[in-house]
């Protein structure tokens, strides 16, 4: 992995796409004014965001996986999934009135998350090396906010913008990781009442527990773990349904309870 940007450019695009998710305004996807940029000039701009929430005294509270599912992958046009962290004030209460004038364009996706209880390493993690690796699993619905106008990105600009993370709900209920079988667990989405997208658990590469191990292979490019004790939200069972100001949102999920939210 190389860099075609210097430090100090991918530091000025870190501050700009963190400046448009603090201030809640769209921007142009960053490859149109630097085209020549790599993956490890995105995945730099993404950890010095990062760094910067961390020194102003943000905890990090996660990670997430995106762009897991065909469904979604078709539904942006990209064909490799991508990774984010997960900040604390990005954490809200089941049942939380979301703020909309915070976010730019939100949409939400129903997704299944992981807490692992062990250290998760290298290029070639397994399915059944999660599981084990696994202490709860529980239902999350992701807020997500793509910094670039008309959510109009490709994949090395969207992995600088944090894969597009703003805010996550989880639900009150946890299952052990053998209580269910993961891929197929059911999910059904409804805005205002409305059912508007359903799914089954292996819509996320197969099983969701593969888009965790997923992310132990990007991490380790970068000479990184997924360390005991992190939180994973492994991407959308469903598309992401677009919300405004108002709407509810309320996503059911077999034997886990339902997460609910309103944008207000
Ligand atoms: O969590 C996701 O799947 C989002 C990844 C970034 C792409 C998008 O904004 O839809
Ligand atoms: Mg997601």
């Amino acid at each position: 992995m190389t860099n075609n940007l210097d430090q100090a450019t991918i530091a000025k695009l870190a501050e700009h796409l963190e400046n448009a998710e603090l201030q809640a305004y769209e921007v142009i996807k960053i490859t149109d004014d630097y085209p020549d940029m790599t993956d490890k000039d995105a995945a730099d701009i993404q950890w010095e965001i990062r760094r910067r929430k961390v020194d102003r005294g943000h905890k990090i509270v996660g990670m997430k996986m995106g762009l897991t599912s065909w469904a979604k992958m078709k539904q942006m046009g990209v064909e490799t999934p991508c990774y984010g962290f997960l900040a604390d004030y990005f954490s809200l209460p089941d049942g939380a009135e979301v703020p909309f004038d915070e976010l730019i364009h939100p949409k939400v996706e129903a997704e299944i998350a992981f807490i692992t209880n062990k250290e998760l390493r290298g290029p070639d993690v397994t399915i059944d090396e999660v599981m084990a690796a696994t202490e709860l699993v529980v239902p999350a619905v992701e807020i997500i906010d793509s910094r670039y106008k008309d959510f109009k990105f490709d994949l090395i600009s969207v992995q600088a913008d944090n894969s597009s993370s703003t805010r996550f709900v989880v639900g009150s209920h946890s299952a052990a990781p053998n209580a269910f079988d993961w891929s197929t667990i059911g999910v059904v989405m409804q805005k205002n009442g409305e059912i508007v997208e359903l799914g089954a658990g292996a819509a996320v590469l197969d099983h969701p527990a593969a888009s965790v191990a997923m992310l132990a292979k990007m991490l380790h490019e970068r000479d990184e773990v997924i360390p005991a004790g992190t939180f994973i939200m492994t991407g959308g069972i469903t598309a992401a349904v677009l919300v405004e100001k108002g709407d509810s949102i309320c996503v059911r999920y077999q034997g886990l309870g339902t997460v609910t939210m309103k944008f207000v």
